[in-house]
Parts: C-alpha cells; sequence; structure tokens
C-alpha cells in the first residue's frame, strides 16, 4: 500500500487529505483543515485578508501560509498512519498570489534547521512583506500598460490564455515595481503561493507549473515557457526573477531534511504544486472533454477540461494549462460564498435557514446584481449591489434573488467555452447545499453531482501526487486509472433540473444579461423587458 498526501492552502484554510492505494483498494484515510483566521490570530486576518484599507487591494502573509504548513505536517506526522508508506506529497493553491523574495531566500530554505521553527528561519527573506492575492482588483493601470506594450488585448489572450486581468501576477508584479522600486529590485525570486510552498517541502526553488503560470499574463500557452513580450512589458530585470516553468508531473525532489527530523516523516517525492483550480479539474474527475465543474469555494468558478485551447478573445474567461497536459476553460467570479455569507448574516440565520428560505421561496420577476465586493466577471471596480424591479424584499426573497443571480451570471459567462451542459460536477464548501445545488440544476438545466471528498483541490493534489508515483512505476497508469473510485460523482446525490423552473430561468437569465448591461453603461433600461415578463408570469397564472 502507498499513501499520497495533497495539501490545498486556499484562501481561507489549510487542508490535507491523505489517499491509500493497493492495486483496486482506495480510499481516504486521513482529512484535516485549519483555518487560518482561527488558527493563527496573530496575523490578524478575516476570512484570510489581512486588513483592508483600500476596497480594490486584498493581500495576504505569505508568513502565515508557512507557518500553517508547519502546523499542519505537525498534524500529519501524529495522524497515527503508518507514513513510511508515503510515497509523495503534492499541493493546491489559491491562484494569482505572489510571494516577493530577497538575496537570502535560496539559502534560508535549503538549510532549513529542525531546530527551530520555519517562520523564524524564513522571516527575513522577503522583499515584500505581504502577498497580493487574487481578490485584489488594484492594477487596472498595469493591465493597461501591459496590454498596450505586448500587443494588445487580442494577441495577450492568445498568446497568455488570457487578456489582462487585475488579478494576474504579472499586473501585480508591474504595480509593485512602480510603487515600491527598491523592493522590487532586492527581489530576487517571485514565487506563486504554490511553489513557494513546494519550495518550503522540498528546501529547493521550486518550478511554477502551466496550471499556476497561466494566471500570470507572462507563459505563452503554446511552449508553456514565459513569454519573453510579456515578461519585457511587464517590469525590468523580471525574466530572471521568475522561476523555471516546468510539467505538473515533475518530482520536485524530496522532503527536506527539515520534515524528516523535525516530524520523522520519510523522504517522500515532493511533485510540482498547483493552483486551486486546475487540482479541482482532477479532484472533480474532469479528465476528458465535455463536463464542467462548478466550484462554490471563496470564488466561485466554472471549469472544464479543452484537449486544444479555445481562447476566450471576448475577455470573459481563462484558458490555463491543465495538470492531465491538456487545457482547461475558467470563469472566475468574485462575489461567491462571501456574498451567501454575508446575506445569511445580514438576516441572522445560519445554513439551514438560509436554504430553507430558497426552499420556500420561488424565483421572481426582480434581478439583484450581485456585486458587493468588485466583481472580477463581469469586470466591475466599483462595489455595491444593483437592484431591479425590487423593493423592500423581505429575507426570504433577498436570499433567493441572491442564489439565482449568482447561478444566472455563471450560466452565462461560461458560454464561451462551447460546452453543452447537461453534467455539472459541484465543489467547493457551499456544494454542501442541496438547496443552492437545485438552484444551480434549474438554472442551467443541468444534473447537479456531489462527491464524497468536498475539498477537491486537497484532493486533487494528493490524486496528482499519486499519478506522479505510479506513473513511474508503471507507465500505463493513466488519469482514468488514478481518479478512478476518488473523483467520481456520487450516483445517490443526483440532483435533476425542475423543467417548469429552467423554463423561468431562461427568461429570466435574458433580463438578467439586460440588467447587467445596463449597470455596466452598455445597454438601455430593462424595465420594458421586465415588464413583459411580469405580465406573461401573471397571465400564466
Ligand atoms: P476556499 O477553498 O476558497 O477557502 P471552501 O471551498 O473551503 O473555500 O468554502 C468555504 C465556504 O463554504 C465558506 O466561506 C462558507 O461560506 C461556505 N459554506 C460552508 N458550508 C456551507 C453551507 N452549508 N451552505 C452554504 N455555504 C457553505
Ligand atoms: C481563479 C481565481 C480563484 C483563486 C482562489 O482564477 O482567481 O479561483 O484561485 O480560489
Amino acid at each position: 500500500m502507498s499513501l499520497y498526501l495533497g495539501l490545498d492552502s486556499s484562501t481561507q484554510s489549510l487542508t490535507a487529505i491523505i489517499v491509500a492505494i493497493e492495486g483496486d483498494e482506495r480510499h481516504v484515510v486521513f482529512e484535516s483543515s485549519l483555518s487560518f483566521d482561527e488558527a493563527l490570530p496573530h496575523y490578524a486576518t478575516t476570512h484570510g485578508v489581512l486588513p483592508r484599507r483600500d476596497p480594490l487591494v486584498a493581500t495576504s502573509s505569505p508568513l502565515m501560509w508557512a507557518e500553517a504548513l508547519d502546523l499542519m505536517m505537525a498534524k500529519v506526522a501524529k495522524s497515527g498512519l503508518d507514513l513510511r508508506q508515503l510515497a509523495s506529497i503534492s499541493g493546491s493553491a489559491q491562484q494569482h498570489g505572489s510571494v516577493y523574495l530577497n538575496a537570502a531566500w535560496l539559502q534560508a530554505v535549503r538549510a532549513l534547521d529542525a531546530n527551530g521553527p520555519l517562520v523564524d528561519q524564513i522571516r527575513g527573506t522577503f522583499a515584500r512583506e505581504e502577498s497580493p492575492i487574487w481578490m485584489d482588483s488594484s492594477t487596472a493601470e498595469e493591465c493597461a500598460e501591459v496590454t498596450a506594450r505586448a500587443g494588445g488585448s487580442d494577441a495577450l489572450a492568445r498568446r497568455t490564455g488570457s487578456r489582462a486581468f487585475e488579478r494576474f501576477t504579472g499586473p501585480q508584479i508591474r504595480r509593485f515595481f512602480k510603487q515600491s522600486p527598491a523592493p522590487y529590485r532586492a527581489t530576487v525570486r517571485v514565487h506563486l503561493v504554490s511553489s513557494f510552498l513546494a519550495s518550503l517541502l522540498s528546501g529547493s526553488d521550486a518550478p511554477i507549473d502551466p496550471g499556476d503560470a497561466s494566471g500570470m499574463n507572462l507563459m505563452d500557452l503554446a511552449s508553456q515557457d514565459w513569454w519573453q513580450d510579456a515578461v519585457d512589458a511587464t517590469a525590468p530585470g523580471l525574466r530572471e526573477k521568475l522561476p523555471s516553468i516546468k510539467p505538473s508531473t515533475t518530482v520536485v525532489g524530496t522532503l527536506s531534511p527539515y520534515w524528516q527530523a523535525r516530524y520523522g516523516l520519510p523522504a517522500a517525492k515532493v511533485i510540482a504544486w498547483s493552483g486551486d483550480n486546475p487540482c479541482s479539474l482532477i479532484g472533480t474527475g474532469l479528465v476528458r472533454e465535455g463536463r464542467v465543474a462548478v466550484s462554490l469555494g471563496t470564488s466561485d468558478t466554472v471549469f472544464g477540461l479543452m484537449r486544444a485551447p479555445r481562447v476566450d478573445v471576448t475577455g470573459t474567461g481563462h484558458v490555463f494549462g491543465a495538470p492531465t497536459g491538456d487545457y482547461m476553460g475558467l470563469t472566475c467570479f468574485l462575489n461567491g460564498s462571501l456574498a451567501r455569507e454575508r446575506m445569511r448574516n445580514q438576516f441572522f440565520m445560519d445554513w439551514a435557514a438560509f436554504s430553507h428560505a430558497l426552499d420556500s421561496t420561488p424565483p421572481g420577476v426582480h434581478v439583484v446584481l450581485p456585486w458587493f465586493e468588485p466583481e472580477i466577471t463581469p469586470a466591475v471596480p466599483l462595489a455595491g449591489a444593483r437592484r431591479y424591479g425590487m423593493a423592500n424584499a423581505g429575507a426570504n426573497v433577498e436570499v433567493r434573488a441572491l442564489v439565482d443571480a449568482q447561478m444566472m451570471t455563471m450560466a452565462l459567462h461560461s458560454r464561451w467555452m462551447g460546452v453543452e451542459i447537461d453534467t455539472i460536477h459541484a465543489t467547493g464548501g457551499a456544494a454542501a447545499n442541496r438547496s443552492i445545488l437545485q438552484t444551480m440544476a434549474n438554472v442551467f438545466g443541468a444534473t447537479v453531482y456531489q462527491f464524497a471528498v468536498s475539498n477537491s483541490a486537497a484532493l486533487g493534489a494528493a490524486l496528482r501526487a499519486a499519478h506522479a508515483d505510479l506513473t513511474a512505476r508503471d507507465s500505463a497508469a493513466g488519469w482514468d486509472d488514478v481518479v478512478r473510485g476518488f473523483a467520481e460523482p456520487m450516483a445517490s446525490t443526483r440532483i435533476a433540473p425542475d423543467a417548469r423552473r429552467h423554463g423561468f430561468y431562461r427568461e429570466l437569465m435574458q433580463v438578467y444579461a439586460a440588467c447587467e448591461a445596463h449597470a455596466l453603461e452598455k445597454g438601455p433600461d430593462p424595465e420594458p423587458l421586465l415588464e413583459r415578463l411580469r405580465d406573461r408570469v401573471a397571465r400564466a397564472g
């Protein structure tokens, strides 16, 4: 039997999952999670984000991620499992976040001393104490500059898989270079969250995988290497500061002496880490084209595997590298779980009451655009929900309108992927909520399934670790074989769409699209459309 560890350093928490594989025997044997806010209160984060002075700025602490890793490896060591069987480890991390390291970094990471905690030994290695994360939307100016300097939006989208996005690492690096030129010059290495944590585990300077590198506006999708034009367009001297890009299956090294001596762990292989969405692709079993997953984590995302990169030049979505060596299409929505939580807290509900509100309230002819925070899709820089045809609605109607809006915006903005969505694999924290998933089924007109393991990013990381080990032993072991028995939707959780409701949502979605266009000053007043739908609903009784 072999054990494989997958870690997921997400926005709000760090999760570890260990899977055991012996031939056809496959089990999840360990699962543990720690919340940054609760387990590491001295960093003073809220939902994993440092105190925010400017609503457009969102940062977190790389030291906190490192300390969480140390705490979690201690928990793994005490799991009671026979860890001599731990063959390999991989990880998943929130995408786009960047870590800026100074000249002391390489020596420090190579020489970690098991007699003292990790954090004390890397405290002095940051050229920037705070890491900008995916929720940051402060780089509109830098996006425009990078776009112009790299030959325009179309060129950037075709070469890197995405037009310039505020949270993408390239524009973030450019902002740091402009605002803090001296610390930028003192930066010898810019890691992503994923490659930073892989470096700490392996005691080396780890590469970035193509899945996470494609969230930077810096990688050439076709060659899966840095695109020099984009690198030059971003900041001077950047090329030397970037790690190498290596396939997701790369063995970065072995668990460094620090982890072996401090926690009695074996010299397990460390496999390159990737982003949470590429890892979730594996953890939801999407190793073939044709189905999509919806992840309801801190962000809501829609994604699916693509054999060939069908880039969205309309500028909504992204094409990333997939861990299988293929590609994946993805659209990301910022106002996901935290918007649902905000509504839940506003009306003093728990999740059971939130679900009850959904179950007892039919959709109505009104629209809320759920932009409580600056939104990624569509791009909305100025926070604030916009309401159409809705005044003084009670708690239940507000909850219903919010979840309807979240599902409609996902359905509308994932059309560019060109997939007929008839089945959805649901994952992320809020996928535990079947009332939300029923709305998803009704809006998309698709059958929705849940998974036994709700943290598909951590599971995907564990399965990526297993894949690297199994293919090294038997080159015929493919992805289908690796995900079998783990990342399969549970038939008993099937949620079928209600055809009548879906019919209504199809009409409401047209109104929603018109409201969105109006709010973004791209379309006329949608009131006549609302009025027409109201009439039709009244006539239908
Ligand atoms: P991330 O990986 O981005 O840190 P998770 O996938 O762990 O996030 O999801 C965390 C979120 O799940 C929480 O912010 C919470 O709002 C949401 N959540 C947890 N349980 C429920 C539930 N029963 N219904 C709706 N949302 C839930
Ligand atoms: C994807 C994105 C988020 C983060 C955090 O592009 O920004 O999904 O990966 O989960």
